[in-house]
Formats: structure tokens, sequence, C-alpha cells
């Protein structure tokens, strides 16, 4: 089955007909229908098909406990309205990666798997990859089990609804144990490769990045009756935090964004009570993202003290900066320097990724396609068909030059 069958194929599912973006979360039917999905790219090549613990799909070519395995894959799910490519392009590459091997007549001398890890946008239980997370033990069960959606349905019971156990969860050493190297593809998020004129890329590092949810608690009163001087409006302080949070970013070269609001009980014709905001900060080093955030937060405290409004900041979500195995990354530059005999670019991001998070624990690299827009987490994400063929192509050089002989 070629990319273009397999894409088209998983281009409908969780597709929101108003906006056209995608609405793939976690243990919703969206992802039933994408694990379908998976399961049958599996079937159709004879692999073996293996759902693990925390839920994650691993399909199979030779043993996995021989060891060493070369393992390769993304996500399915997405960010609310988000593209078609982040996430899905790094699994339908890697399954057309397969195919490109096997019309290769490629000897495995490796086992070799294609991996689909649960919930690593986060974006209905708030926190980025759990399935890679759990399964490298920086997420306990007990963390898990507290996570529950915008409607109080937590992850324990979304689990059981789409027929898992939350029991099961846990980390999974063993597995990483038998994985010599994880190489994920993924549409870049960002436009260097277009200002380069590079189909494909390889990533260097994962910028620092974090998630923080600010409570702003105010109290609830008429809109019509109740004197400016007596309110305690937590919208307010919410809103110079935003602006704050702005400049904060913009002084230390950052980036930081308040992308969800939740106000409650959310009456046109009322003050409200609490007002939500969630801050998602990321910057070149630790150093910068701790002042970042350290300046929105005092910034937020002095807003509420002024507005008589109560503040609480929570931080749900952290990824520390990530830098990938280096021979790993060398490796992969030699492959496709040869194959093309060009020099692949190596470039830094400011997004997250499982190979992020695995990479503290077996090597781990990146191949990055080239994104004409450098738009992202957004229905208007693209890729052109020819760099994303680029992109099989360069994933099926690197599979065979670490998998075959
Ligand atoms: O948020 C991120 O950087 C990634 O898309 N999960
Ligand atoms: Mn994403
Ligand atoms: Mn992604």
């Amino acid at each position: 089955m070629s990319f273009h069958s397999m894409w088209a194929e998983l281009l409908p599912i969780g597709r929101a007909a108003d906006s056209g973006g995608y609405r793939r979360f976690a243990w919703t039917g969206a992802d039933t229908d994408c694990r379908a999905w998976f399961r049958q790219q599996a079937e159709t090549r004879g692999l073996a098909l293996e759902t693990d613990r925390n839920g994650n799909q691993w399909a199979w070519l030779g043993d996995p406990a021989a060891g060493n395995a070369v393992v390769t894959g993304s996500h399915l799910d997405s960010v609310p309205d988000g593209g078609a490519f982040d996430g899905p392009l790094g699994i339908v590459s890697a399954f057309a990666a397969l195919d490109e091997l096997r019309a290769r007549d490629a000897r495995f001398t490796r086992p070799l798997s294609i991996v689909n890890f649960g919930d690593e946008e986060g974006a209905r239980f708030g926190l980025a990859c759990v399935g890679s997370r759990l399964t490298a033990g920086q997420l306990t069960a007990e963390q898990a089990h507290r996570l529950a959606d915008a409607d109080g349905v937590t992850l324990p019971r979304a689990m059981e609804a789409a027929g898992y156990d939350p029991d099961a969860l846990g980390p999974d050493p063993g597995r990483l144990d038998r994985i010599g190297a994880f190489v994920e593809l993924h549409v870049e998020q960002g436009r260097a490769l277009d200002l380069t004129g590079d189909r494909v890329g390889i990533a260097s590092a994962i910028r620092p990045h974090g998630r923080w949810r600010f409570d702003f608690r105010g109290e609830a009163n008429h809109a019509g009756t109740t004197r400016l001087a007596d309110r305690r409006d937590p919208m307010l302080p919410y809103a110079e935090t935003v602006l704050a949070a702005r400049r904060e970013a913009a002084l230390a070269d950052a980036v930081a964004t308040f992308g969800r609001v939740r106000v409650e009980p959310g009456g046109v014709n009322a003050v409200p009570s609490l007002v939500s905001g969630w801050l998602d900060a990321r910057a070149a080093g630790q150093g910068s993202l701790d002042a970042v955030v350290a300046g929105v937060e005092e910034a937020a405290r002095d807003h509420a003290r002024a507005h008589g409004v109560d503040l609480t900041v929570v931080r749900e979500s952290f990824t520390p900066v990530v830098e990938f195995d280096h021979a790993l990354r060398d490796e992969l530059a030699r492959i496709l320097g040869r194959a093309t005999e060009l020099t692949v670019p190596v470039l830094g991001t400011g997004a997250g990724h499982d190979a992020g998070i695995l990479s503290g624990r077996l090597p781990t690299a990146m191949l990055f396609v080239r994104n004409p827009t450098g738009v992202s987490h957004s229905p208007a994400e693209s890729a052109a068909e020819d760099d994303c063929v680029a992109g099989v192509a360069a994933l099926a050089d690197v599979l065979e030059g670490l998998a075959c002989t």
C-alpha cells in the first residue's frame, strides 16, 4: 500500500467538518479509529502488532526479544483543530519506508518496529507525551490516574471506556532496553528548511518548554449592578497577565502563549468567579525559560493583588532541554549525505516529541520534512507531496543503514 493510499485512508479520521482541523484526542472514538488504522497497516504487512501496558502500539518485523531493535514512528493524536501532518506523517512514512526497503529486498539484521505513541499532544488531559513518559518512567501510574479532562472524566475512566486497563499503566524498562535506536520523522514546525531550500533535515535539540495553569479566583457578581470599585473580577488580572507574558517572552527572546482559557461560570451578565489560563512557555535555555515564567508569575501576582483576586499557579507539563544522541545524529547525516551527496541541515526545534522523552533513555534522532509555511497546530499545516516522498526515501535510507546489511 503506497504512501498516498495510506494517507487518503487516514485523512478523514477525526477531522472536523467546520474547521478542517483534527480532533484526535486520547481515548476518544477518533483515537480508536486511528488505532484501528494502525492495526490494519501492520496486519497488511504481516507485522506482529503489540499494544503495550500504556496503550502504545508497536508493529514488529523480527523478534523483539532479540534486542537492539531499530524503532521508528510517532503519534496519531492531535491538538484541537490540529493539522494533518503533525504525528501522522511520521507513522505513514514509517510504513511506506518499510515498503520501500522490501522493494529493495533489504536484509534486516536487527528487529524493526513502527510505533504509535499514545497521547503525545496532551490535548485532552493537559500533559504532553503521556504514552512515552509512562513507558520511560517519567510519569507514574498514580500521576496518570489523577489526570482529568475539562469534563472531569479521568484518564482511567477514559481508558476503560476505550477498552484499556488503566491498572496496567507503568514503566516498561525491559521494552526500552531492547531498543538500540529510535528515529522519529516529523513535519518541521517552523520554516528553517524552507529558508535553506532543503526537503529534509536532522534534529539537533529540543528547547526546554512547559505548561503552567494560572487560576485567578475572584468573586461572582452581577455585571449590571456591581460598582467597579466593589468588584473582585479575575478576568482583569488574567488579561494583564497575558500581556505580561508577551513582554517577558520578548525580553528573553523566548515564546509564551496563553492559548487556552476557561471562565466560570461563564455568564455574559455576570462577573466571573474563576478564570483559568494555561501558559505555554519555551526558551533557548533553562535559565531564560525560568526567567520568563518567573516574570509572568510575578506580574500575575501583582495584578491579582491589585484586584483583590487570589492566584494559584500549577506546572502541569515540563520537558527539559533535549540534546539528541550525537553519534546517531551524525550517523544519519552520514547515511543521508552518502545517499544524496548533499549536506543535510541540522536544526533545533521548540516543539516537543516522543523522541525527546526517550532521549534520556536510549539513542534517539529525528528527521524533519520541510513545511513550506512553517505553520503547525493548525488546519493550515502543510507539506508538499515531493517533500513527503523525499522524507520516506530518507527514512528508508536511514533504516537500511541502521538495521540492514
Ligand atoms: O507541544 C509540542 O511541542 C508538541 O507538538 N507536543
Ligand atoms: Mn504537535
Ligand atoms: Mn508531533
